[in-house]
């Protein structure tokens, strides 16, 4: 059985659980349990606080586990980083008063910077030769420069908007951030053929969030000039119409590369375009 780790409640728990229902597989829906068992894979879910998790996959009280690069980073524990999910993007930033005329990085010699991720900022200042004094608290970092704790602070972003609301304002990115699958080195052969097997999942699922299936119905005379640009997996189908001159065609395009090409083949005389969302894609 494959004990894996996720976030009990916080910004990484409905994202980690829909990742793994996706993966199809089911559990029992129990929120005050801290540990579950999959119906359909041989998976154990732990529910735990975020900042254990690196800690409990190094043990290997939990084989896998799910948590943001920044917890990862800032703990350094002996883990294993597996993959990128593409959730609970961030970044760690350093932010100080909005009316601060801020020019440089060097301007923080010698002041004060509130964080919960003293380790990550640290490593950071010293890469880039800056003394500043770390206050590590280990929650409300933003309020630190209006009670006079410290002159800036070094705090995770995704919006801004708290940034906004208390007078700060984003300075330097130390760090960008999302949720990582991470395992311990030393699995089993049977666990590590397991995690596999997960992984595998996760890859198809996550592949599948960035294609779109693209159907289309094209003048046989542009019919080319279509085809160039929709490149498709290997190549685009090509369907002959009930109606003469005309064909269907159907491919496989990126979601961000779609907005690009969409005028091209309007232009080219593309009618019906239909944008479908893919479930599941394995290349
Ligand atoms: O209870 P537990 O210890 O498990 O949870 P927690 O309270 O420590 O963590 P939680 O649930 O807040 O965050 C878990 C992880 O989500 C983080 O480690 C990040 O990897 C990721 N994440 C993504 C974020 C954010 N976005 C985020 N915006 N974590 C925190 N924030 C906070 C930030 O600290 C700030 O207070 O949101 C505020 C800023 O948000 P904006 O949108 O106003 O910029
Ligand atoms: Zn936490």
């Amino acid at each position: 059985m494959l004990r894996v780790a996720i976030q009990k409640s916080g910004r990484l728990s409905e994202d980690s659980l829909q990742l793994i229902k996706n993966c199809g597989i089911s559990y029992p829906k129990m929120k005050a349990r801290l540990k579950t068992e999959a119906y359909n894979f041989p998976m154990e879910l732990l529910y735990l606080r975020d900042d254990d998790i690196p800690q409990y996959v190094a043990d290997g009280v939990a084989d896998i586990g799910i948590v943001g690069e920044n917890e990862l980073l800032e703990k350094d524990k002996d883990v294993d980083l597996i993959e990128h999910l593409g959730f609970s993007k961030c970044r760690l930033s350093i932010a100080v008063p909005r009316d601060m005329d801020f020019q440089s990085l060097e301007q923080l010699n010698g002041s004060s910077i509130a964080t919960s991720y003293p380790v990550i900022l640290k490593n950071f200042l010293r890469e880039k030769e800056i003394k500043c004094q770390i206050h590590e608290i280990s929650g409300s970092v933003e309020i630190a420069p209006s009670i006079g704790l410290a002159g800036a602070i070094c705090d995770l972003v995704s919006t801004g908007s708290t940034l906004l609301s208390n007078g700060l304002k984003e300075v330097a990115t130390v760090m960008r951030s999302e949720a990582v699958l991470v395992a311990n080195p030393n699995l089993s052969e049977e666990k590590k053929s397991l995690m596999d097997k997960l992984l595998f999942r996760i890859q198809t699922v996550n592949r599948a969030k960035q294609y779109k299936y693209v159907l289309l119905n094209a003048p046989n005379n542009r019919l080319q000039d279509i085809i160039d640009v929709l490149p498709g997996m290997k190549s685009p189908t090509v369907l002959p119409l009930a109606v003469d001159g005309w064909s269907s065609v159907h491919s496989v395009v990126q979601e961000n590369q779609f907005w690009e090409i969409i005028d091209e083949l309007r232009d080219m005389g593309a009618e019906g375009i239909l944008i479908v969302p893919i479930e599941k894609m394995i290349l």
